[in-house]
């Protein structure tokens, strides 16, 4: 097609590209989300369906993705790292944030009714995105940490807050309860005023959720011996510590520079 005079206006458009061999980690963020879950009415402090549906989307994310190596998911964020030698939209950031929160906005508004039968969505889920280049495995692995850290912070915060609330206090009663309060003494306060051990609450909701591929035993069919079974590369959602070095020893293939 013919240059028009009018082609020059596209010598304004300025592109980020995001540094070459550098782990993508890209973090998905719910807009309103505070409003969101009280419109829908989920459950305080942690809703399980909430939380699933945001792991249903990230594992569309990463089927739909291939680059996408690892990911992990708390509240209403969630955070992709994209394996180094991406050259995923060129690595222009403006492309992946946009693409990838509107593809997790729609995952989320089509997949609503199968973690909520029973409530009808009220409103237009949205997300915001952001990406930031890590140079190192050292600092991906601390960035991830920092995200299941502050997982377990909210949520024994959280955790209290609610159990304090629901038993009857009011919310600035509550809050004046915990100021100040260590980690040791929410411990405390639940098992003494509440029968919680704080340790045996679920996974999903003290460590998050961690989406990767895994090898994983399947049976493929049966012939007269019985099943027979082979190892199949599966997208898993998993509660695991990412904070320790046993799961990144075990799955040491998942950061590996490639
Ligand atoms: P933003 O991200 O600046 O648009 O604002 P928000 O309101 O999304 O705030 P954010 O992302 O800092 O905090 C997430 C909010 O979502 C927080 O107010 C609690 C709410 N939320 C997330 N998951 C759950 C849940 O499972 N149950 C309940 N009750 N609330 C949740
Ligand atoms: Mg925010
Ligand atoms: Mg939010
Ligand atoms: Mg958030
Ligand atoms: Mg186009």
């Amino acid at each position: 097609m013919a240059n028009s005079k009018y082609e020059y206006v596209k010598s304004f458009e300025v592109e980020t590209k995001l540094m070459p061999s550098t782990w993508i980690v890209l973090r998905i963020d719910g807009r309103h989300f505070h409003q969101f879950s009280d419109e829908h009415e989920f459950e305080k402090p942690n809703d399980e369906r909430a939380l699933r549906l945001m792991n249903a989307c990230a594992k569309a994310m990463f089927e739909e993705f291939p680059d996408i190596v690892f990911s992990y998911g708390v509240s209403d964020e969630y955070s992709f790292v994209f394996k180094k030698a991406t050259e995923f939209y060129n690595r222009r950031s403006s492309k992946i944030a946009s693409i990838t929160a509107s593809f997790f906005s729609a995952a989320y508004a089509i997949k609503w009714k199968e973690f909520f039968p029973d409530n009808d969505l009220k409103s237009i889920p949205s997300f915001d995105a952001r990406t930031v280049c890590y140079p190192s495995i050292k600092i991906v692995r601390d960035y991830l940490a920092w995200r299941q850290v502050d997982c377990h912070i909210n949520n024994q915060y959280n955790t209290c807050f609610w159990m304090l609330v629901k038993s009857g206090k009011t919310k600035s009663q509550a809050q004046a309860e915990l100021k100040g309060t260590q980690t040791q003494d929410k411990n405390e306060i639940l098992f003494q005023q509440f029968g919680i051990n704080y340790a045996e609450l679920p996974e999903i909701f003290r460590k998050g959720s961690c989406v990767f591929k895994d090898k994983v035993e399947e049976i493929v069919k049966y012939n007269e011996k019985g099943p027979v079974k082979r190892l199949r590369n599966k997208v898993i959602i998993d509660h695991c510590d990412i904070i320790g070095d046993k799961f990144w020893k075990d799955h040491a293939n998942i950061l590996e520079d490639d």
